[in-house]
Order: structure tokens, then C-alpha cells, then sequence
């Protein structure tokens, strides 16, 4: 209640669906994204139902000076940031790695590391200063385990891994608290960005499983964001009843 909470990647599924989770409990948003037209659109959608403040920024995590810019800029009321969500990320094409477009891995490098780093640094300052805060990083089973052509988003996603645990030892001095979260299949516009707006092979992703959606994501984040001032969950990894890790996955007939 009445927290300061910055997510990444709001313009859709799962920090969408945090926005939507945060804002229900009564805490102010900095809510961010490319897509500057959707954040307008979750504001007003929310502020219709909910009586809190929330702040709107387009920019592309990727572009470093974008970033610190906005988070320089910030009024003092806006710097007091209790929990940065760092969910902006995609993967994009699976393809084997002979087969892989070298753009595509820069993306993903640039968007799911770089963009995520950018942030952090930006905003850890602010919170070493308070002397608290919490850091939500959107890991994935892919940075659990490598599968066949997920070569460099399984690579942006381990790093994702070792940074997370990388922050929460080197922030523990500034009583930080740092959780990795590492979704399996979520059913968002993730798929539809990794096959180039293919619709068929991105709903064959969730066909014959109940997969998981933003939602459950975000009140898995929102209990971990809740809990006492002494206990932080350092990672956790969440997928739908029939998915059992990157490989199993049980498909009805
Ligand atoms: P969506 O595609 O629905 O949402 C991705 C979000 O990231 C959008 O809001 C998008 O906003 C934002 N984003 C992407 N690139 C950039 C960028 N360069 N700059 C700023 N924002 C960006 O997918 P999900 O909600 O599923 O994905 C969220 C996170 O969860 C990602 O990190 C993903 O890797 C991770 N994840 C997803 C899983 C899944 O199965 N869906 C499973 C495990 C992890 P915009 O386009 O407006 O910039
Ligand atoms: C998204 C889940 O299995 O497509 O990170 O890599 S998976």
C-alpha cells in the first residue's frame, strides 16, 4: 500500500498484469514501455478503478541514455522507489544456432542484459540511498536450462540468472532485496513477438497445456514483494501443472 513500484515492460502481459496486481493494492506505478499509446491506455484503465498515482515512460530499454534520463529526471517523490520491477524482455526467433539471425541475438542481448543492467544502475542508487528496496528480475527456465534453438535467449536469460544472484550479494550491505523469478510457458504476446507475429506457431505453444498467464506471475511477484521487511525469496521458478521443466511438457491429446 502507497509503495513506489517501477515495472518494466508494462505494456503487456506480464508487467501488465503486475501494473494491474500493484495498483489493486493501493500503490503508486511508474509504469514503462515502448508502446507509449498502451501505457496511456493502462492508466486510465486503472486510475478509473483505483485511486493511485501512476507515471508514464516510453522509452526503449536498449537505449542507454534513454533511460538514464528518465530515471535523472524523476521528481523527488518519484525517486523513492520501494520495488523496480525488471520484466521488459523477449525472445526473438527459435532458430538453431547456424540457422539464427545475428540481429535477433543483439536484440535480445541489448533488451533482456543491457536494458535490464541500464535500469539497475540507474535505479540502485536510489535505493542505496534510502537504505532499502527490492529488485525483481525476470529470469526465465531458460536461463535454468539450455533447450534446442533457444541458444542466445537461454544465454540472455542465464545472465539474467547470474546477475540476480550477482546483485543480491553485492546489495546485501545496502539492505536491497534481490528475487529471481523464472517463468515457464506464460501465454502473453511473448510468443507472437519470438515467431514474428506468426499466430498459428505462436498459439501452438499453448496448445493441449493450461499454461500460465501474466496474472499468476504477477501475484507470485506481488507475495514476494509483500512479505516482512526480514525475509527475501531469492528465486523461484514457476510453471503450468503440465510442465515440468524446459523439456517435459505434458500435452493433452
Ligand atoms: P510480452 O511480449 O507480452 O511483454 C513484453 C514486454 O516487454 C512488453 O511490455 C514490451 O513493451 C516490453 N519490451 C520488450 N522490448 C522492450 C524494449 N526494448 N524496451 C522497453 N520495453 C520492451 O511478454 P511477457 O509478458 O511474457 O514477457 C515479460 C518478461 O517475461 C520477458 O522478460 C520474458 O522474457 C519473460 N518470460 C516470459 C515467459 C513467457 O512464456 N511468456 C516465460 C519466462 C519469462 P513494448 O513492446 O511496448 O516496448
Ligand atoms: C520463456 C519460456 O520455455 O519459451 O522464457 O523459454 S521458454
Amino acid at each position: 500500500m502507497n509503495k513506489i513500484v517501477l515495472i518494466t515492460g508494462a505494456t503487456s502481459g506480464i508487467g501488465e498484469a503486475c501494473a494491474e496486481k500493484f495498483a489493486a493494492a493501493g500503490d503508486n506505478l511508474i509504469i514503462t514501455g515502448r508502446r507509449a499509446e498502451r501505457l496511456e491506455e493502462l492508466k486510465s484503465r486503472l486510475q478509473k478503478t483505483h485511486p493511485v498515482k501512476i507515471l508514464t515512460a516510453s522509452f526503449d530499454v536498449q537505449d542507454r541514455k534513454a533511460v538514464e534520463s528518465f530515471i535523472a529526471g524523476l521528481s523527488e517523490e518519484w525517486q523513492q522507489i520501494d520495488i523496480l520491477i525488471n520484466n521488459a524482455g523477449l525472445a526473438a526467433g527459435r532458430d538453431f544456432f547456424e540457422d539464427a539471425d545475428i540481429e535477433d541475438w543483439e536484440r535480445m542481448l541489448n533488451t533482456n542484459v543491457h536494458g535490464l543492467l541500464y535500469v539497475s544502475k540507474a535505479v540502485v542508487p536510489l535505493m542505496i540511498a534510502r537504505k532499502k528496496g527490492h529488485i525483481i528480475n525476470m529470469g526465465s527456465i531458460a536461463g535454468k536450462e539450455v533447450y534446442e534453438k533457444g541458444n542466445v535467449y537461454c544465454a540472455s536469460k542465464f545472465a539474467v540468472d547470474a546477475i540476480n544472484r550477482a546483485m543480491r550479494i553485492d546489495l546485501l550491505k545496502h539492505n536491497i532485496k534481490v528475487t529471481g523469478i523464472h517463468p515457464g510457458a506464460v501465454e502473453t504476446e511473448f510468443s507472437l513477438v519470438r515467431f514474428r507475429g506468426d499466430e498459428t506457431k505462436a498459439a501452438n505453444t499453448y496448445t493441449g497445456i493450461i499454461p500460465l498467464i501474466g496474472s499468476d506471475i504477477a501475484d507470485t511477484i506481488f507475495y514476494c514483494a509483500g512479505l516482512p521487511e526480514h525475509v527475501c525469496i531469492n528465486d523461484l521458478i514457476i510453471t503450468c501443472t503440465q510442465q515440468a521443466d524446459a523439456f517435459y511438457i505434458y500435452k493433452n491429446a
